[in-house]
């Protein structure tokens, strides 16, 4: 349809139409106009922070020498302050000016943590002001910055990703940073600077407090990532932190778009949907979406890496010749792993099934985790001792394996322990290109391998097709066959089931609704001679019609289709329990600073419990930092969390693992999370994983 201008003004201006096309919708109206509950810590005008020395903390002996203003940190409660003297009030109310920068990946929720801190900010003193860091890190150390306006809290309220104040990868990680850092927040007037990140941002804050402590400027942490390896207990164990901000959003985001595939999958029986969700290393996410979707197959690296091969090591104890490949997944069993899986499935009528893959799998993978130190400390190296960066130097594949081919040769030369050998350089060669070129991946600010950047389930689905084909080839891989489906078509063709059954399939006899062709029957030319041999047709005529289509049926084909869940999950917006987690953070971001606390990531206590139980604290950084190997160097960082495989959580995933697999004939046990209500009866009130996790514990407790 053609529209004369002037119609098609008239037609814009339409009350109707306005409102249909403007970019705010009544589901974003009423996202904004929300206001999550306050913790009740929070329900009064003033809270102060009470040392708690119930929890304990190991120190590191580098952290004493690093931090050490920092590291005598104690773990700090937040209550409501009843009756404050003066001297307390005049402190509380004091006129501030606080900095805040979000740092790394998006994580729903982000905004709130704003918001929380705006409004307890105003609420102490309506002069007070919020200025937010642009772009991430990089705004703090090149003073880019914005002021935070009422208006601009409420058009962000309860909404997904960092789109207020952008973010940014990098990391204030030298002298030269760390000093334009300084100068930045003592130029603004910062009386203090909340640093919302992951594990590495949480390091930064507190090398920030320790720096800016003679300045007067408090330094907090907020614990975010999706990935939701940011957890904190003490030295005995005691929960401290149970998960990071916007992983419940992502993994209800990428449940529910998962979840969808599984109905795809059981409706049109075509496909098997790989799934890589992200994570980086940690598999908490797969985890939870295993948890909400039960989807047929879920990998959890941190499973994979405590695998021991049985069969090797009755080998060891036999011949008494230790074999470490005993001990940890290779990928080739990975493969297996799924293979069996596949083939279990399709033998009861379902070429079909719904895979997760957590994108940082191939770290808990023998052969490849090996790769990845070796390639990271070779790469560090060189950068340490070069004027130029590795991938700046060596841009194409061909020179990077050029340069490790010449490092062999040369190492191989020297004597002595090579970090690269010839053997090392032959398994490498063997890896397709796109993996090699994975692995070599430039790594980020941090050093952290990229995951995100591999094809990881390209890399394993390779293996799984090629195994597929040799178990097809030797008759394994086969499709069940209904058995009401083969006697129709064989009686509509006059047949008798009963004479071809036994001699066509290997389980005719059993009680089985669905029958497996025999295994030598492996081509149409295999077929005949059976059924020739059974003395079913005579030599010189053709095979019936049924019997053949019945044979071609019984040939899967492993058909997939690949998704990734990683970005669109990130911005999604964020769950009721991520609104009210991260808007409650931000209010114990600001009575962290009203009390005068440094060098604490604010969190909240009992995130696994009921909201009533919810209790806002500030988690001592410093003592919870270790030395660690980053970039081929020591260094003191936070602990990154992965999925303990104690926990009651991954127990319960693993006890139904075969249940979910659902290599049985009738429906499968999938489970439908959802769409992200936000508010609502129906609304999950938090993270399954936390919630199983939590009953453990206490039936442990109990028990
Ligand atoms: P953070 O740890 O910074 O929150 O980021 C997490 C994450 O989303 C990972 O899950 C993923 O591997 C990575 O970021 C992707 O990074 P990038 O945004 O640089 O592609």
């Amino acid at each position: 349809m053609e529209y004369k201008n002037g119609f098609l003004n008239e037609f814009l201006s339409h009350p109707d139409v306005r409102e249909v096309t403007a970019s705010v919708n009544p589901s974003l109206a009423e996202r904004q106009a929300y206001q999550p509950p306050r913790c009740s810590a929070f329900m009064k005008p003033y809270t102060g922070t009470r040392k708690d020395s119930a929890f304990r903390f190991i120190l590191d002996s580098e952290a004493k020498r690093q931090l050490p203003d920092m590291v005598k940190n104690p773990l700090l409660r937040i209550d409501t302050v009843d009756s404050p003297d003066r001297d307390f009030k005049e402190k509380y109310h004091r006129r501030r000016t606080i900095g805040i920068v979000f740092s790394g990946g998006p994580a729903p929720g982000g905004h709130n943590v704003i918001a929380g801190l705006f409004d307890a900010a105003r609420e102490a003193n309506p002069d007070n002001r919020v200025l937010g860091f642009l772009m991430g890190p990089d705004g703090i150390i090149d003073n880019q910055v914005t002021e935070i306006t009422p208006q601009r809290v409420d058009a962000f309220r309860n909404l997904g990703g960092f789109g207020m104040i952008k973010t940014g990868r990098t990391k204030i990680d030298t002298r030269t940073k760390m000093s334009l850092s300084r100068e930045t927040c003592k130029k603004l007037g910062l009386d203090a600077l909340v640093v919302v990140g992951g594990d590495d941002s949480n390091t930064n804050a507190a090398f920030l407090a320790q720096e800016m402590a003679v300045d007067g400027i408090q330094v907090i942490g907020v614990p975010k990532t999706i990935d939701g390896d940011v957890q904190v207990r003490d030295a005995d164990g005691k929960v401290l932190c149970a998960m990071s901000f916007g992983f419940h959003t992502a993994a209800r985001a990428f449940a529910q778009q998962i979840s969808n595939l599984c109905t795809d999958c059981s409706s049109d029986m075509k496909y098997w949907h790989i799934c890589k969700v992200m994570g980086r290393s940690a598999s908490h996410l797969a985890l939870e979406v295993a948890l909400q979707t039960h989807a047929n197959i879920t990998l959890i690296g941190e499973d994979l890496a405590e695998y021991v091969d049985k069969d090797k090591l009755a080998v060891m104890k036999q011949t008494g010749q230790y074999d470490f490949s005993a001990y940890g997944m290779t990928l080739r069993h990975l493969s297996r792993i799924i293979c069996d899986g596949v083939v279990r499935r399709a033998a009861v009528g379902k070429n079909c099934g719904v895979l997760v893959i957590p994108e940082g799998v191939l770290e808990f993978v023998n052969e490849i985790q090996v790769f990845i130190i070796k390639l990271n400390t070779i790469i560090a190296e060189y950068n340490q001792t070069h004027d130029q960066d590795f991938h700046q130097g060596f841009p194409r594949l061909e020179d990077k394996l050029d340069y490790l081919r010449e490092l062999a040769r040369r190492l191989r030369q020297e004597g002595g322990i090579n970090i690269w050998n010839s053997h090392d350089d032959e398994l490498f060669n063997d890896i397709p290109s796109f993996f090699q070129e994975g692995l070599l991946t430039e790594r980020d600010s941090h050093g952290n391998f990229q995951f995100s950047l591999v094809e990881t389930d390209k890399v394993i689905m390779g293996m799984v097709k090629d195994h597929l084909n040799v178990l097809r080839e030797k008759g394994i891989y086969r499709l069940g066959i209904e058995r009401g489906y083969f006697t129709t078509l064989l009686e509509r063709d006059g047949l008798d089931p009963d004479r071809y059954g036994p001699v066509l399939f290997s389980n005719y006899n059993d009680d089985n609704d669905h029958l497996l062709i025999r295994r030598g029957i492996i081509s149409k030319k295999t077929l005949k001679q059976t059924v020739n041999n059974a003395k079913l047709i005579s030599g010189d005529s053709s095979l019936p019609a049924a019997v053949v289509k019945i044979y071609e049926k019984s040939v899967p084909r492993f058909k997939t289709q690949t998704h990734f869940y990683g970005y669109d999950g990130r911005g999604s917006t964020p769950t009721e329990f991520d609104c009210r987690y991260t808007y409650n953070l931000g209010l114990t971001v600001f009575s962290l600073i009203a009390n005068g606390a440094t060098g604490q990531m604010a969190a909240i206590m009992n995130l696994e419990k009921d909201f009533s139980d919810w209790k806002p604290i500030g988690i001592p950084i410093a003592p919870l930092m270790h030395l660690e190997e980053r970039k081929g160097k020591l260094e003191l960082v936070l602990e990154k969390c992965l999925v303990d495989t104690r926990s009651p959580a991954f127990k319960v995933v693993k006890f139904y693992r075969e249940k979910w697999l659902a290599a049985v004939p009738g429906d499968d046990d999938y489970r439908l999370p959802g769409p992200i209500h936000f508010a609502g009866a129906s609304e999950e009130t938090r993270p399954i994983t936390l919630v199983l996790n939590n009953l453990g514990q206490s039936d442990e407790a109990g028990g």
